[in-house]
Formats: structure tokens, sequence, C-alpha cells
């Protein structure tokens, strides 16, 4: 797994001009794109702790977000081949205000799409009032999924959730997740589901959509 090291590595290290070809490479040495998406989480993880203690700065993190970035670009027409025949309807998704880490957020995307969600994807640090004009702009939306990394932005996801569901809208089920938050808060701020990665939100969304046909 010699290859997989190497990925690692360049993550973080933040070399975002390698890792796409060796990502390829993994791929064509027959490593599954699941086993390189998790080292590339990993690294995440490491890149974290290290700024945690003082190892690394604000710009490291960028260059290894930005890595992890590419890698994934790669991965994604894999990760994101569909094995759902049935349109389960409209997903907006993004990051809440104040939010701006959206890697694991894209991911989450690619795995609704997946299952067979329409993607509306709102981007980062996205207010309240944005994620209500998007309901009410896109058709047949069953599902809105908000991302926060930040414990900082508990009380704008609360906000969120609290608008949507006081808005008079309905026909959705909103899941909440990110790696600040867990299903005590789900549960506190009054959104439908909460899930701790990217495949688990996939397996909670249609659960929570199919519940309502
Ligand atoms: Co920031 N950052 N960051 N950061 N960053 C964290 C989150 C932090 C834990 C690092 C640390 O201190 N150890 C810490 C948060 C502490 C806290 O609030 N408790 C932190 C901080 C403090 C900050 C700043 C405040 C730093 C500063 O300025 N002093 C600043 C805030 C900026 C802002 O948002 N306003 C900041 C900035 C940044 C960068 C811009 C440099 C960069 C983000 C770039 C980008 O996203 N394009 C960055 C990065 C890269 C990180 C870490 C290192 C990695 C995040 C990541 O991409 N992980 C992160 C450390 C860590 O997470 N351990 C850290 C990989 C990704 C695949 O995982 O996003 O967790 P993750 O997604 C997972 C799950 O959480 C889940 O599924 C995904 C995959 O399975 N998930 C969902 C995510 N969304 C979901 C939604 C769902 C369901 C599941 O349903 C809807």
């Amino acid at each position: 797994m010699a290859k997989l090291e190497e990925i690692k590595y360049l993550v973080e290290e933040g070399e975002t001009k390698k890792i796409a070809t060796n990502v390829q490479e993994a791929l064509d040495e027959g490593i599954a794109a699941e086993d390189i998406l998790q080292i590339m989480i990993d690294s995440m993880r490491v890149i974290g702790d290290k700024f945690s203690t003082g190892d690394i700065y604000i710009p490291e993190m960028l260059m290894a977000a930005k890595a992890m970035t590419n890698g994934l670009d790669v991965l994604k027409p894999l990760l994101a081949a569909s094995d759902s025949t049935t349109s389960l309807g409209t997903c907006v998704i993004g990051t809440v205000e104040g939010d701006l880490h959206d890697i694991g957020k894209n991911l989450v995307s690619v795995m609704l799409e997946s299952v067979g969600f329409d993607i509306v994807d709102l981007g980062v640090d996205v207010p309240t009032t944005r994620w209500i004009e998007a309901i009410k702009e896109h058709q047949n939306v069953t599902l809105v999924a908000c991302s926060a990394l930040l414990t900082t932005t508990f009380p704008g996801m609360k906000e969120t959730v609290r608008a949507m569901k006081d808005s008079g809208l309905s026909g959705f089920k909103v899941i909440i997740g990110g790696a600040s938050v867990n299903q005590k808060l789900a549960d506190d701020i009054g959104a439908d589901g909460y899930s701790e990665d990217a495949g688990s939100a996939a397996v909670k969304a249609v659960e929570l959509v199919s519940s309502m046909q």
C-alpha cells in the first residue's frame, strides 16, 4: 500500500499538483476509491490536530484542503456512480452561515446524488434567507442538508432550521451534519435527522424522504 502512504503524505504536505496523478495511479493499481478517500480523510484529521497544537497555520491547512479537493475530483465520478434509478427529488445543500468548510459538504453531496437526489448546492457561508429562497425557487425539494464544522456556527444552524420549520413551507426533511454536530444538537434544534459521515447521510436521507411518500 505504498501508494496510499504517498497520497497521505501529499495531502498532509499540501502538494496540490501531484495529487491527482497519484490518485489516478492508485486507482489504476486496483486500490478502491473508498480506501483512497479514507486515507485522505485521515490526513485531514492529522492536519486538524497539527493546527490545534500550533504546528501548522491557516496557509498549510488551506493547501492540504486544496490537495484533498484535487484528489477528490478524480474520485467523484466513481463515488457518484448512481445505484438508483428512482428520483428522490431535489436536495438543497450547503454550509451554514459563518462557516467556510466545504470538503465534507461536497462529499455528502456526491453521496446524495448517487442515491437519486438532484443536487442544488448553495456553497458555503449560506445565510438563512438564502436557504428559504432556494426551497421556494426549486421544484420538488424533498431534502435540505446543512453542514457545519465550527462550533461557533451552532446558533446559525439553529436559526436556519427554525426558519425553515416556521416558514410554512412543507414537503421536505432537514438533515444536519459535520464534525462539530451531533444527534443531540439535531434533537435540540428540531432537525429531522443527523448523520456522522457522507455514507450514512445518504442512508438517512433515503429513509427520511421515503417515509414521506
Ligand atoms: Co478549519 N477548523 N478553520 N479550515 N479545519 C477545523 C474544523 C478544526 C476542527 C481544526 C482544529 O482546530 N483542530 C477547527 C474547528 C474547531 C471548532 O469549531 N470546534 C477549525 C477552525 C478553528 C478554523 C478557523 C476558525 C481557523 C482560524 O481562522 N483561526 C477557520 C474558520 C473559517 C470559517 O469557516 N469561517 C478555519 C479555516 C479552515 C480552512 C479554510 C483553512 C480549511 C477549509 C477549506 C475548505 O473546506 N475548502 C480548514 C480545514 C481544512 C480544516 C480541517 C483541518 C479539515 C476539515 C476537512 O475538510 N476534513 C478541520 C479539522 C478536522 O476536521 N479535524 C478544521 C475532511 C472532511 C472530509 O471531513 O468536513 O468533517 P468533514 O466532513 C465529514 C463529516 O463531518 C461529515 O461527512 C464528511 C465525510 O464523511 N459531514 C456531514 C460533513 N458535513 C455533513 C453534512 C451532513 C452529514 C454529514 O448532513 C447534511
